[in-house]
């Protein structure tokens, strides 16, 4: 599969890397707004550079579209590409706004073009071996979910000022692995936020620490707490509590080295970042989408999946500002 990126900032380098690496893809070609990020990264993949967006959109040797420019650009290229009858794999979220994302979704419905949203936690093994114990009812009903995402840093002011706010940018992640692992769509949320890292990202309406309740279609609870900061490097646990039972996926160490001496015992500490944490999952996702196109069947997480995401995401950052339960409305 000939494959062109558009977008190579870090995460485009990311995508654009493993295309290269694919046994079954080449990159044929990258665009970034910034020529020189995009000269790189071809560079470094053997790629060519294409002069635009709509040049690489419709150039005959792209069979498919990774989207990892900035989210304001995601919808339009998403569109286009489609209509273009190129395959896509468009990085979360579809768009800044909602009302946005569900005119994309409506524009391209009848499309038989297929669309992956780049929920790449889908696909981390822990997570998926929850999900398992759930679908098989290892835990029976599910009653509560519990998620942790904390750290380690705070992103740079500049991506933070065009990432949509905390909800939009990290929320969609872990409302996608929260509708995915307990196979039920939120219906109401409650969130209370906070700038507690850096009361500077106030000014332009973001948080940095969140703790958000959800409510189930099927009665079950769903908390997630959040912060943009840790001391220990990059914080991470899931666990899902039912009437059989509980399964929980445990912070990620960077090593199982322990050392015994005196008194304690030293062990590894945690990842450092998020990025070391997931790195794999970015590849299996690749190849999740390269081998749904080639069968002919609808990647998943699709397109509908990152609109409900979305929707969430937009109820939660109504009810950060409101103070006040606020219902999803898919
Ligand atoms: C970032 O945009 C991501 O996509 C990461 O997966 C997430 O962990 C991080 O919180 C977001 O800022």
């Amino acid at each position: 599969m000939r494959i062109g990126v558009i977008g190579a900032g870090f995460i485009g380098s990311v995508h654009g890397r493993n295309i290269a690496a694919h046994h079954n893809a080449r990159l044929s070609c990258v665009y970034d707004i910034d020529q020189e990020r995009a000269r790189r990264l071809a560079g470094i993949c053997d790629a060519r550079v294409s002069e635009s967006a709509e040049a690489l959109l419709g150039a005959e040797d792209v069979d498919a579209v990774l989207i990892a420019s900035s989210t304001p650009t995601h919808a339009d290229y998403l569109k286009t590409a489609v209509h273009k009858g190129k395959a896509v794999l468009c990085e979360k979220p579809i768009s800044l706004d909602l009302a946005t994302a569900r005119e994309v979704g409506e524009e391209l419905s009848g499309s038989k073009v297929p669309v992956m949203t780049g929920f790449n936690r889908r696909f981390d093994a822990d997570y998926a071996g929850l999900k398992r114990a759930v679908d098989v009812g290892d835990i029976g009903a599910v009653e509560i979910a519990q998620i942790t995402h904390r750290g380690p840093r705070l992103p740079s002011l500049e991506y933070l000022k065009h990432s949509g706010g905390q909800m939009r940018d990290s929320g969609v992640h872990f409302f996608d692995l929260l509708r995915w692992i307990c196979a039920d769509d939120p219906v109401e949320v409650f969130v209370f936020g906070a700038c507690l890292v850096d009361p500077g990202i106030a000014e332009f309406g973001d948080t940095d620490t969140a703790v958000i309740s959800l409510r189930l279609s099927r009665g079950a609870l769903g908390q997630i707490n959040f912060s943009r900061r840790t001391a220990y490097g990059y914080d991470d646990r899931i666990e899902v509590f039912g009437s059989e039972g509980m399964v929980e996926s445990q912070r990620k160490r960077s090593g199982d080295i322990a050392l015994y001496k005196g008194e304690k015992i030293i062990t590894d500490g945690l990842n450092p970042g998020w990025f070391e944490r997931i790195s794999d999952t970015y590849r299996l996702e690749l190849d999740a989408f390269i081998g749904a196109v080639e069968r002919g069947v609808s990647p998943q997480p699709g397109l509908e999946d990152g609109l409900k995401a979305q929707a969430i995401a937009e109820a939660a950052a109504e009810s950060l500002i409101t103070s006040r339960p606020v219902a999803v409305t898919y």
